[in-house]
């Protein structure tokens, strides 16, 4: 088989057992796939049971002269089954996986929505986001503690590090996200009027120091089994009487630093924020930020519940819990300012900037530009922590609140 489109994917389905006994004759199939990489079916039959078949496509989706391993849709079956073993509340259940045709099945989220479209859409703060904000925590810090030596001891955590090596999926996030927004490169294209704002973040020494350090750290540092691109658009949403609250797309996950996943998702609270400010939305934007805070506290609280199950505790006494906090802080400042620079600069731009007016997107660019630089560089200028409010203390000014 080759790859799967709306027509074939219903005889795809009767000719796996495990789909088969899932869902009935396929009555209606949508191609969802809206992301960077692969291709996205909701599949339902007559009795409206359905499932979600998932497809790597062999080149990147926006820019099919890129070509992209396959072997990706693996590893994501790999991160998605571990992080559901440790806190299946929080990811889409894996139904199956077909590694012939690199197709995952997955549990039909369709009454979800995609978190960055909710936020995009709002024009006043929400207790909604707070709790999203909160289980995300929860998430990073149970499936951070969960996979790491402390929650599985030293042979198992070696072995997971190896099972779980995705060197190319890295590689794109080495280039893109630690290494081209802070160089020349032809990913890089910006408004004309924000190339100076570009030039101001390269042209600052720190900038590439804290880039290299974070860089460094990212490569060499297999500390947790993370999600590896904990976007606000990696992230689905049901609130109201059954929330539920979803992070998805696990296909970049590798052991790497624990501050990675929280970095990511703070430094698209901060691209929110820099959209909510340039709309003229200050309060909005200041709850935004103060995201930042919320996240971190559910995942203090979630990962200090865990530390005292941590194995081998001989050499671990609670002091050690304090630096390991630290160094998680630390990485997440550095790797949100990254995150916040490459979605404004570099290959994959976010439509909480993109989708502004012109004159809107300029402003906020400039004002995202500011801050993704006070944050790369603030623990190199001395910032200390944990701080749960520092994208409030940090960002707040840059973004003009
Ligand atoms: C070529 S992949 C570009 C981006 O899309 C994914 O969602 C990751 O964020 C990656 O950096
Ligand atoms: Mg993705």
């Amino acid at each position: 088989m080759d790859l799967l489109d709306v027509e074939s994917v219903p005889g795809y389905v009767a000719s796996v057992p495990e789909l088969a006994a899932r869902v009935g004759t396929v009555t209606d199939v949508r191609e969802v796939g809206d992301g960077n990489l692969n291709l996205v079916f909701v599949v339902r039959d007559a009795d409206g049971r359905g499932l979600v078949l998932k497809q790597s496509l062999p080149y990147v989706r926006t820019d099919p002269s890129w070509p992209m391993t396959r072997e990706r849709s693996s590893r994501e079956a790999y991160v998605l089954a571990a992080h559901q073993a440790i806190d299946a509340a929080h990811v889409p259940g894996l139904l199956f996986y077909d590694a012939s045709q690199y197709v995952l099945a997955l549990e039909d989220l369709s009454d979800h929505r995609v978190w960055r479209t909710v936020l995009n859409e709002r024009d006043s703060a929400s207790d909604d986001d707070v709790a999203a904000a909160t289980a995300l925590g929860e998430y990073i810090a149970a499936v951070g503690f969960g996979t790491s030596v402390l929650g599985i001891g030293s042979a198992a955590h070696k072995q997971a590090v190896a099972t779980a090596i995705n060197p190319e999926l890295c590689e794109i996030t080495e280039d893109l996200v630690l290494t081209e927004p802070f160089v020349a490169h032809d990913h890089n294209v910006v408004h004309p009027d924000n190339e100076a704002d570009v030039a101001e973040l390269a042209g600052d020494p720190d900038v590439r120091h804290a880039a290299g350090l974070a860089k460094l750290a990212f490569m060499t540092r297999a500390e947790s089994l993370l999600h590896g691109d904990l976007h606000t658009g990696s992230v689905f949403v049901r609130f109201g009487a059954s929330p539920s609250i979803r992070a998805f797309d696990s296909e970049f996950g590798f052991y790497g630093p624990l501050g990675f996943d929280l970095g990511m998702l703070w430094g698209n609270y901060v691209l929110a924020a820099a959209r909510a400010a340039a709309q003229g939305q200050r309060g909005r934007a200041a709850a935004l930020l103060d995201l930042g805070r919320v996240t971190w506290d559910s995942f203090e609280s979630t990962y200090r519940r865990r530390w005292p199950t941590r194995q081998d505790p001989r050499v671990y006494p609670d002091v050690v819990l304090e630096a390991l906090l630290g160094q998680v802080w630390t990485d997440a400042v550095t790797y949100a300012g990254a995150e916040v620079a490459r979605r404004v600069i570099g290959f994959a731009k976010v439509a909480d900037i993109e989708s502004l007016p012109e004159a809107e997107r300029v402003v906020a660019a400039r004002r995202a530009l500011r801050a993704a630089r006070a944050l790369l560089v603030h623990t190199l200028h001395g910032g200390t922590g944990p701080n749960p409010g520092t994208l409030a203390d940090v960002a707040a000014t840059p973004l003009g609140l």
